[in-house]
């Protein structure tokens, strides 16, 4: 095991691919990889794309990671896809996966797709741990794609050192897609999909909420804090319009997540950011554990009997819980 993760860290493909597969399986071999693997990490920047589907994530993405290779000093870059329908995950037209088989030659490039199943919180721990054995491997630029609805979006906001939130025109009222939601954790906005109708309308939809939501915390008093970025005081996000079936615009992006990645660095923010990440990670690990170990010591069954009684109203929530919790203790003596 430890030679399987040695040849990962010397930049065997066959061997990272292996320990993500396992990682990915959980368990306790899993955990004993990580606990090798985690010295090696620290060393990169995770890019968390996301937005609604069909707004252009997986071309965008592709165009990115090119950019980034055509670079003079090229990072390896990892592509992780959580989206279904991503090419990364098999699940999209055939021009899309041709693109993305040039790309496959690039030893440069390692791409892994996560499967959905599971509960979210399980599928944000793998991607985490997916993300940190590529660090280790090397990869010093990750691009995470993410279906853009619902609680993926603020799970990668967690996750990711920079947020890419991607709007097109021609979704429907230019105000209904920008969910209110996406503007607390968008680093960059993405207007793709340039060479269509309406990009300027969607440009100033998004520039007037951006507007709007400074003025309202100005008017509470935190002048310095502006919208969007999570806490980075003094980071307006930028909106940057791409074609990113053609690669428009998609050097700026690259130059704008470089931008970002310097200014946290600058202010301090990026340390600030990783601290607050490995916290959620921390947290995400023990209440896995804390589930698990209940279950073990309480067993389904103990669980479920408890709901038959709920459900019958022979007892409430608060007390079947204090019961249960007693009981572990019981039985873990
Ligand atoms: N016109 C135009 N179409 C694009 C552009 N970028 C992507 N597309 C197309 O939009 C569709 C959805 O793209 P995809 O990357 O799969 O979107 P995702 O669901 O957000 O990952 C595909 O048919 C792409 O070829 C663009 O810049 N302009
Ligand atoms: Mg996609």
């Amino acid at each position: 095991m430890t030679s399987l993760v040695q040849a990962m860290l010397a930049g065997d493909r066959r061997a990272l691919s292996r320990v993500i597969t396992r990682v990915e399986n959980d368990g306790p071999e899993a955990r004993s990889l990580l606990a090798k693997i985690y010295p090696h990490t620290g060393n990169t920047h995770v890019v968390g794309i996301t937005g609604a589907p069909g707004t252009g994530k997986s071309t965008l993405v592709n165009s990115l990671t090119q950019a980034y290779r055509r670079l003079e000093a090229p990072p390896k870059v990892g592509i992780i896809a959580i989206d279904p329908t991503s090419p990364f995950s098999g699940g999209a037209l055939l021009g899309d996966r041709v693109r993305m088989q040039e790309m496959a030659g690039d030893r440069g490039v390692f791409i892994r797709s996560m499967a959905t199943r599971g509960s979210l919180g399980g599928l944000a721990r793998a991607t985490a741990d997916v993300a940190l054995v590529l660090d280790a491997a090397g990869f010093s630029r990750i691009l995470v794609e993410t279906v853009g609805v619902g609680q993926a979006e603020v799970d990668i906001a967690d996750m990711a050192h920079t947020t890419i939130v991607v709007e097109a025109p021609g979704l429907g009222d230019e105000i209904q897609a920008i969910k209110a939601g996406v503007l607390e954790i968008a680093d960059i906005f993405a207007v793709n999909k340039a060479d269509r109708d309406g990009v300027n309308k969607t440009v100033m939809s998004l520039e007037m909420m951006l507007g709007t939501s400074m003025l309202l915390v100005s008017h509470h008093g935190k002048v310095m804090k502006v919208a969007g970025a999570g806490d980075a005081p003094g980071w307006k996000p930028p909106i940057v319009k791409t074609i990113a079936l053609r690669g428009d615009g998609v050097e700026e992006l690259l130059q704008t997540i470089e931008r970002h990645r310097a200014y946290l660095l600058q202010a301090g923010m990026l340390q600030q950011r990783e601290a607050e990440r490995l916290r959620h990670v921390l947290l995400n690990v023990i209440e896995d554990d804390l589930r698990q170990r209940f279950f073990q010591r309480v067993g389904e069954q103990a669980f479920r009997k408890m709901v038959v009684r709920l459900l019958a109203r022979e007892i409430d929530p608060y007390t079947a819980a204090e019961m249960l919790l007693q009981g572990e203790s019981r039985n873990s003596r």
